[in-house]
């Protein structure tokens, strides 16, 4: 498990599940304004996963993406240090969004060192252990050669079956964006022939 030890003087704040679309711009602004006043006051910003609705790729040029980059990357010019832990939505952002944002990525789970107080760090859909359907699902969208395949795909063909799960529900129904990617998986799988690959 990977430890992260803070200041014990530092001003942390603990954000997640922003869940970002283009069709709740209030949200979105919100969160830009948060960005702008109140995050600038503290050290370190820890975003626990699910800022995005869904996530299709760094190479993702939306406005969305671009706008909440260059906002967080303004805060981390700032001085303000940024963790992203990925959650079940945005499992995908990696190391390139992350630079263009600032972020430095954390693993789930992390242990955080405050002082002499610990925090266990997680987005926390892995310990939806009862659900096993989710688990297996949950595995499979973790394993690279998956997350390879996904994204050898085009860009608009990656933002439409992103759409088609996630597009229209409400925060929070986890479920229904984890079975649609596993209704493209089977679909891929069929296509590329891959008679061992999980589903
Ligand atoms: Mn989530």
């Amino acid at each position: 498990m990977l430890h992260l030890e803070v200041g014990a003087g530092e001003r942390l704040l603990f954000i997640s599940d922003l869940h970002l679309c283009e069709s709740r711009p209030a949200t979105t602004a919100a969160f830009l304004a948060f960005l702008g006043d109140e995050a600038r006051r503290c050290d370190q910003l820890f975003i626990l996963g699910d800022l995005f609705e869904y996530w299709v790729g760094d190479d993702d040029d939306r406005p969305l993406a671009v706008t909440v980059a260059e906002a967080l990357a303004g805060l981390h010019g700032d001085g303000v240090a940024i963790r992203f832990m990925a959650g079940n939505r945005d499992f995908l952002i990696a190391a390139g969004y992350a630079e263009r944002a600032g972020l430095s990525l954390l693993d789930d789970p992390c242990l955080l060192h405050c002082g002499s107080d610990r925090l266990l760090l997680m987005h926390g859909d892995s310990l939806c252990v009862d659900d096993l359907p989710y688990q297996a699902v949950r595995a499979q969208l973790r394993d690279r050669d998956w997350q390879r395949q996904f994204l050898s795909q085009p860009l608009p063909e990656r933002r439409q079956q992103a759409r088609a799960g996630a597009g229209d529900e409400p925060p929070g129904d986890a479920g229904k964006a984890e079975r649609s990617w596993t209704r493209h998986h089977r679909r891929s799988s069929r296509r590329s022939q891959a008679p061992d690959a999980p589903c």
